[in-house]
């Protein structure tokens, strides 16, 4: 379960119920106020995954509370209940210390069959405070490198419906990455007919 320090794994922590709550949330959350949308990096690629934010918006490479580079609006509250299931999260991956854990920012990704993420570090938070990674629907490869560089040495993951991982410690500025998803293979009782949603919750440490 402890891919390297501070990086746990828990397959299957997300019950089938609490699946369909964070679809049907998620799916809320991608219509507005500021829509699900492919993000354009400042050197003009576009990411194939979609992303939606919850608390702050996440726009490259910093976090604001209005989505200028979308439609100017203020993006959703970040719920209550969604900080719960964090600090639970927390408790179940590290044993005790989810108490005072205190999320304000969520990023949800949606990936379609072709949708990838390169090798990368999130480093925009000004907090090294732990990430809670959830994902449900298709299964991915998940790969989980070193603090260097984007190569080697990496350990490949694979990430299926349900699964909590947790980043934190001396893992929490690792390069990682999504070389692909595997059509087909979620269940559709969560209520995602196809894809993979991944849903992160991190500390900006902003005010
Ligand atoms: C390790 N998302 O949103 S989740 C991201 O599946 C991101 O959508 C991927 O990378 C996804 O930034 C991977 C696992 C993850 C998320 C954040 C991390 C691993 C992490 C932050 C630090 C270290
Ligand atoms: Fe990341």
């Amino acid at each position: 379960r402890e891919i390297a320090p501070g990086a746990v794994h828990v397959p299957g922590w997300l019950t089938l119920d609490e699946q369909r709550h964070l679809v049907r949330a998620c799916r809320e959350w991608a219509m507005g106020p500021v829509p699900i949308r492919h993000t354009v990096l400042p050197r003009g690629g576009v990411m194939s995954v979609r992303t939606v934010c919850v608390g702050w918006h996440w726009q490259p490479y910093r976090y604001t509370r209005v989505a200028h580079d979308v439609n100017g609006r203020r993006v959703a509250g970040f719920p209550g209940w969604l900080g719960d299931l964090g600090r639970r999260a927390l408790a179940d991956a590290y044993g005790a210390a989810g108490e005072t854990y205190e999320p304000d920012t969520a990023l949800i990704n949606f990936y379609d069959d072709q949708a990838k993420m390169g090798m990368h570090q999130d480093k925009d938070e000004k907090s090294d405070a732990p990430v809670v990674s959830l994902s449900i629907g298709d299964r991915c490869l998940f790969r989980f490198g070193n603090t260097e560089t984007r190569g080697r040495p990496y350990t490949d993951v694979e990430l299926a419906s349900g699964d909590l991982f947790v980043f934190g410690g001396p893992s929490r500025f690792a390069y990682h990455g999504v070389p692909k998803v595997y059509p087909g293979t979620g269940d559709p009782a969560t209520g995602l007919a196809s894809g993979r949603l991944n849903i992160t919750m991190r500390v900006t440490g902003l005010r």
